[in-house]
């Protein structure tokens, strides 16, 4: 049999296999690990960035120096056309004029202009500005001074794809060159030690998953193998001058001690999984249609015991009543802020938030210990049943409010449409904000690739729901999913309606008989509203690739 294109075998992997011959095994395996499924303990970090880079860039651009939407839709037309090499801002031209800083801060306005620094280049970005009214706001931060803190803040933006389009309006060099240029501290020069065993997607920020094979060693994963997700620099918190502020309608402004919310209210533990909308998501760019986002595999979920103090009683005792007709949304800001002081923020529904059975926390313990500095010491928001991103981390401030959240976050993010909408169509407004996440399911072992025996193969995986919804059944399949077992549940036990935690699965499977080649394994769960798994992944595609849930399928090799 001819081998077929990357296409053709992309389009086998998502119909299931059974006809793909062992020649084109390797291709198949690639394919399938494409978007980089980390090998080795550093694998897999935003360093890369050909394929994903490009389609990442506008995206991390809009939040870096908030060029947003302009700079953004630059790339997004690039993308496929990418030039092999761009002209990097990183060597400014030579030969330009000389400015000094001075006349470089009397460039902030339409009038004068509107001029940046990066390095020892000068740069006149009136043009970009004006072409690009909305998204511009957060680059006019920098006009008149250097943009170079701005990318030691979002170091993955600093892409060679961004730096091209800055050299595009260079006028000049900093008079005294690279000496003149600002060294700009490093704000990531405080974050927590971190163990090798992550896989790490983006070093600053952090964000790493947990390997496949750890999720499923225990109900609870160790603090220190828990996924990580972070937005911005770890914040440094003195626990002892620290104080949460409560405030808004409805309620009395108070501020907490850590104290006050270990002395004076009751202690709760719960066990509760938190997910990243966007774990998963490389299996959209699998299906043939990329996406933009951290490029996460199966790993960005984890499950911990958390022990707080329960927002309700919180919010209660600053005098917030049930049904309160002022407050719809119960706001979250986390201490963790850039330079241009974004802070990171959230919002829930109140009634999820003071519901006795919503279970959400203000937690101090995580699996028995002080949280560490990357889940969100001292305090964090555990939304259980929700999405990840609600779950604010660091928490300083909490607002009853009538209105969401108004962060970037809450409001142009983290939210899923039909794959219809596309970046140069969507309005972020047409959609909720997610809360609740649908159910999904995994194969963690084995991977993809791996060669097996041909009497039998044994999966284990985890399976979780969002809204409390606990998982009554995981179906497994050894041929594509033409035939199906059932595999073992092990779960912690809890109420109906209130299953935060994962059931982690485990089962043992006959290959076809004769069988020799590349075989399919597919999982998928169902929870005790009876929801389950969509079959492939491009009818759920949406731009931010989040909510990932189709069938997982694992392709293998039957010696
Ligand atoms: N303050 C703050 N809270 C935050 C974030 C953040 O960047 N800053 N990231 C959110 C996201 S997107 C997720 S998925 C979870 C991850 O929690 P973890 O890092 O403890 O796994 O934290 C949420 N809370
Ligand atoms: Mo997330």
């Amino acid at each position: 049999m001819a081998l077929r294109s990357g296409r053709a075998l992309a389009r086998l992997l998502r119909q299931g296999l059974g006809t793909a011959s062992p020649a084109e095994l390797p291709a198949l395996r690639q394919l399938q690990q494409r978007a980089g499924v980390a090998t080795g303990p550093f694998g897999g970090t935003g360093a890369r960035t050909a394929a994903g880079g490009a389609a990442r860039a506008p995206w991390l651009v809009a939040v870096a120096v908030g060029l947003s939407a302009g700079l953004g839709a630059q790339l997004v037309s690039a993308r496929g056309s990418e030039p092999a090499e761009c002209k990097a801002a990183d060597k400014p031209k030579a030969g330009l004029k000389e400015y000094d800083k001075e006349e470089v801060a009397k460039h902030r306005t339409k009038e004068t202009g509107i001029w940046v620094t990066y390095k020892d280049g000068v740069y006149d970005v009136s043009k970009f500005v004006e072409q690009h009214p909305g998204g511009a706001a957060r680059l006019m931060l920098a006009a008149g001074g250097p943009i170079d803190s701005f990318w030691a803040m979002y170091q993955q933006h600093n892409t060679a794809q961004v730096r091209g389009i800055l050299a595009e309006y260079q006028i000049g060099r900093l008079k005294g060159g690279a000496a003149a240029a600002p060294k700009p501290a490093d704000p990531y020069a405080h974050e927590p030690e971190r163990l090798p065993a992550l896989i790490v997607r983006s070093q600053k920020p952090m964000n790493s998953e947990t390997p496949m094979e750890l999720l499923t060693a225990a109900l609870v994963t160790p603090n220190d193998l828990f996924y990580v997700r972070n937005h911005l620099p770890v914040p440094v918190v003195n626990p002892d001058t620290y104080r949460l502020k409560i405030e808004g309608e409805g309620v009395r402004a108070v501020e907490l001690s850590l104290e006050d919310l270990k002395t004076k209210f009751k202690r709760h533990s719960i066990t509760a999984t938190l997910q990243c909308t966007g774990n998963r998501r490389q299996e959209y760019n699998t299906s043939g249609r990329p996406v933009k986002g951290l490029e996460w595999d199966g790993g960005s979920i984890s499950t911990a015991v958390w022990t707080g103090v329960r927002l309700r009683d919180v919010l209660r005792a600053a005098g917030l009543e049930e049904d309160e007709p002022l407050v719809q949304h119960i706001q979250f800001e986390g201490l963790d802020t850039d330079m241009a002081e974004t802070v990171y923020g959230a919002s829930i529904e109140v009634d999820k938030a003071m519901d006795p059975a919503g279970d959400v926390l203000l937690a101090f313990e995580m699996n028995g210990q002080a949280l560490p500095r990357d889940h969100g010491y001292p305090l964090r928001v555990v939304v259980p049943g929700v999405a990840g991103c609600r779950s604010v981390k660091w928490v300083g401030k909490i607002i009853a409010s009538a209105e969401e959240s108004t962060s970037f976050w809450q409001q142009k993010d983290y939210k899923s449409f039909g794959p219809n909408v596309d970046w140069d169509n969507v309005d972020w407004s047409s959609a909720p904000a997610i809360q609740a996440m649908p159910v999904t399911s995994q194969i963690c072992e084995p991977a993809a690739g791996t060669q097996v025996d041909d009497d039998e193969v044994t999966l284990k995986g985890y399976a979780w729901s969002g809204s409390g919804q606990g998982i009554i059944r995981v179906d497994v399949s050894a041929d594509g999913g033409k035939t199906w077992h059932q595999a073992e549940l092990k779960k912690v036990p809890q109420k109906r309606g209130r299953g935060w935690a994962w059931a982690l699965w485990e089962a043992t499977l006959p290959v076809p008989k004769g069988h020799k080649g590349p075989l399919e394994l597919v999982c998928k769960a169902t929870d005790e509203s009876y929801n389950t798994q969509p079959e492939s992944a491009a009818p759920i595609w949406n731009l931010r690739g989040v909510n990932c849930n189709s069938w997982h399928r694992v392709l293998v090799d039957v010696q």
